[in-house]
């Protein structure tokens, strides 16, 4: 396939992925469609917001524990990120393990995953950096490569698997157990469940900056498929749900209005939610749990002095 035909195919799948998430009677878009160009920058900059503590506590983390992180990954390992976005903690990773073959970042936002790669291959001129632009929720092949590794490693950092509904989380357990054979392992980035005001909190930073994230999807459906939302007249809500132990991100209409996309026109009422995005949040138990329905099991786990976030390394 070309290009051009690449990218067109990406679009109509964007626009059928947007009109049906829209005409249902909870309005709803897939969250992976936050992290176009703009939207991939505002997130490294959510990163920096006070408030947003899972990323600087992850790096934290694995700063302290390099040495047990990279025993416990082994020698020779290709390591295959799931969405590596800027891969600001892989560099931490990639330095600690012991003489890594390979780098597989695999990213749906193809001109960051690409510049990503370019900067690494620099700073890592012994590994084999070979990216792969793939929506790792549907099943992506492995870059075929002439590189000897010993096993696979899956590194799947900043609690992205909290985007997920359990049932999704299973069926991307489920690949990644596939993905793996026998050898290698799991090492995922979880947050963990707190007091609620501090999750909030994260979530609604006093620059804006995650209001901004989440309305740069509209802006995005206005340029890439003909919409005409007025980013004034909606909002971004961010509330705590304890029972669900999740986060719901939702964008909510200020008023009754008409927005038309790709000649299609969505009635809003005032007050009407359109949901973006969850973020579950986990306890280290309760994730082991859930993992050894799908046949893992947790070989060890390492966390920051408040238990804000773990880092687990699960086997097959
Ligand atoms: C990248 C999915 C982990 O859920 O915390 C941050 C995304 N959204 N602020 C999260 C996000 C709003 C983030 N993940």
């Amino acid at each position: 396939m070309n290009r051009q035909l690449a990218t067109d195919a990406v679009r109509d799948i964007f626009r059928l992925d947007v009109l049906s998430g829209l005409s249902k009677k909870n309005k709803s878009l897939p969250c992976k469609y936050l992290y176009d160009e703009r939207g991939s920058q505002l997130f490294d900059r959510i990163c920096e917001t006070d408030e947003y503590y899972p990323t600087r506590t992850e790096l934290q983390i694995m700063e302290e524990n390099a040495d047990s992180i990279a025993n416990q990954i082994g020698e020779r390992v290709m390591l295959v990120e799931y969405g590596s976005g800027s891969s600001i903690k892989t560099v931490k990773l990639l330095e600690s393990l012991r003489d890594p073959a390979a780098y597989v970042p695999v990213d749906i936002s193809e001109e960051h995953l690409l510049r990503t790669a370019e900067n690494l291959r620099s700073a890592f001129p012994d590994i084999a950096v070979l990216p792969v632009v793939a929506d790792f929720t549907q099943p992506f092949e492995l870059p075929k490569t002439g590189c000897d590794f010993s096993h696979i490693a899956l590194y799947f950092p900043g609690s992205t698997i909290g985007n997920f509904t359990p049932a999704a989380a299973g069926e991307l357990l489920e690949f990644m157990s596939s993905m793996l054979g026998d050898h290698g392992g799991l090492l995922i980035g979880i947050d963990l469940q707190k007091s609620p005001a501090v999750i909030e909190a994260a979530y609604n930073d006093a620059l804006g900056v995650t209001s901004e994230f989440s309305l740069n999807l509209l802006k995005r459906i206005n340029s890439e498929l003909d919409g005409n939302f007025d980013l004034d007249q909606f909002k971004h809500k961010a509330v705590y749900q304890s029972n669900e132990h999740r986060i719901k991100v939702s964008i909510v209409s200020g008023r009754a209005q008409t927005v038309m996309i790709a000649g299609q026109e969505f009635d809003f009422e005032e007050g009407e939610e359109i949901l973006t995005e969850y973020s579950h949040k986990y306890t280290i138990d309760g994730f082991a749990d859930f993992a050894a329905q799908y046949g893992f099991s947790l070989h060890k786990h390492w966390t920051d002095p408040r238990q804000y976030f773990g880092l687990l390394h699960l086997v097959l």
